[in-house]
């Protein structure tokens, strides 16, 4: 069953989100777009409001959210600023998630807790150079030495909050004969000898998340670091992955909505033919179109988290979900900038950061190529399961 009401909880979220995002964020997007520099300040206050840890048990310090908040809670802050959301979503759904999850007593009080209210930052490491949509591929590996240790050699790619996370989950191959069985997690921290990262990307957009490569050179883990039973890396890195891909698809939805109110805006304010172009059919088309396609995003995010909330299968709906958001993201991106016309084609005006931001949300936390497969192998289950 769909979801539809919010409630006065959820208004509230969307309020205070609303709030930050627009007086503390919004500020700054489009000067850090241009230098590249992490939003800490952001950051910080993110975790004084309790969402960096959003959906964590107040018992680990968290705020004890449902998703359907955070979906507000990232739409809020991702359409102002899509790097800062994508910081607040990595945090929230790769790492906290999974140690709430999978962690022991004691990783629990180490490092969910200074996680859980934005004390320390979190990564999620699985994508290698050539291990990304195939996650199986595996090259990193962990050797158990005679003292329990392990010794962690290897590269990882793509890595949100590489350069600023205090805490990384890494994905690594334990048993290369038993394939993606033979792969465990590992928590490891910041500063340990033989762990370093690459130069920060030089990426199209959310340019001022931090994103860079991992490199693991002889880095020894303790033994009581192994996050989950060992072997069952993968599957803890997918079932992660079922969440993050509702946080991306929430992003995803901001940055539409985003591009929708900069283009509403713009419609009244600028003339043409004697009159605001918001009052030219051509014009309110388009914005009718973007308007329902993002209503359409914003329902198949409420019903994934909905469905999250209620301790049901949600894997097609979050890849549902965000497989349609980051589509319309685009073309709503796209088409906002239309609506600006030569506005739209300059950095003055948000929208082409917007556009710039969008195309990600088709790509990390699976492709839209993935989606579909994801999609399709859940459909092929419930088949089955009614022939
Ligand atoms: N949720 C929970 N478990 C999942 C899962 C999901 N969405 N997808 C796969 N698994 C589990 C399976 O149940 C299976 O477990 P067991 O054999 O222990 O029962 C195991 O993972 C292997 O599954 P499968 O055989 O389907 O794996 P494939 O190699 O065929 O890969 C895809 C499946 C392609 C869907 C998977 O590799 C994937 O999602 N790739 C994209 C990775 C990604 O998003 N990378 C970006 C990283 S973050 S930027």
């Amino acid at each position: 069953m769909l979801q539809l009401d919010l409630t006065e909880t959820h208004e509230m979220i969307r309020d205070t989100a609303r709030d930050f995002a627009q007086n503390e964020v919004a500020p700054t997007a489009m000067e850090r777009d241009v230098s590249g520099e992490f939003p800490h300040e952001g950051v910080k206050k993110l975790g004084e409001l309790g969402f960096m840890g959003m959906m964590v048990s107040p018992d680990w310090d968290g705020a004890g959210m449902d998703t359907v908040s955070y979906v507000i809670a990232m739409e809020e802050i991702s359409k102002v600023d899509a790097s800062v959301g994508v910081v607040m979503s990595v945090n929230n759904s790769l790492v906290c998630w999974a140690l709430e999850k999978y962690g022991s007593e004691e990783q629990k009080e180490k490092y969910l807790r200074p996680l859980a209210t934005g004390e320390k930052l979190g990564a999620y490491c699985l994508s290698e150079p050539e291990a990304g949509s195939d996650a199986t591929q595996q090259r990193t590996e962990a050797t158990k030495n005679d003292d329990g240790w392990w010794t962690l050699n290897g590269t990882k790619n793509w890595i949100t909050n590489g350069t600023t996370a205090d805490v990384f989950l890494v994905y690594a191959q334990t048993d290369r004969e038993k394939g993606y069985r033979g792969i465990s997690c590992f928590i490891v921290e910041k500063g340990l000898d033989g762990f370093t990262h690459g130069v920060k990307e030089d990426k199209l957009g959310i340019r001022s998340s931090d994103t860079c490569s991992l490199q693991f050179q002889d880095v020894r883990v303790p033994a009581e670091n192994v996050l989950g039973p060992e072997g069952r890396g993968f599957n803890i890195a997918m079932e992660t992955l079922n969440g993050g891909r509702i946080g991306i698809g929430a992003q995803a939805l901001g940055i539409a909505q985003g591009a929708f109110e900069a283009s509403v805006q713009y419609a009244q304010e600028r003339k043409a033919f004697g009159k605001p172009i918001s009052n030219l059919q051509a014009i309110q088309f388009k914005l009718a179109e973007m308007a329902t396609k993002i209503q359409a995003a914003r329902l198949l995010l409420f019903d994934a988290a909905s469905k999250k909330d209620r301790g049901e299968n949600f894997i097609k709906a979050a890849s549902m979900a965000k497989l349609y958001a980051s589509k319309i993201a685009v073309e709503v991106a796209l088409e906002a900038i239309q609506v600006h016309g030569g506005y739209g084609y300059v950095r003055e005006y948000k929208v082409e950061r917007f556009l710039r931001d969008a195309k990600i949300t088709e790509i990390y936390e699976g492709t839209s190529e993935i989606q579909h497969i994801v999609i399709a192998r859940q459909l092929q289950k419930e088949l089955e399961a009614i022939a």
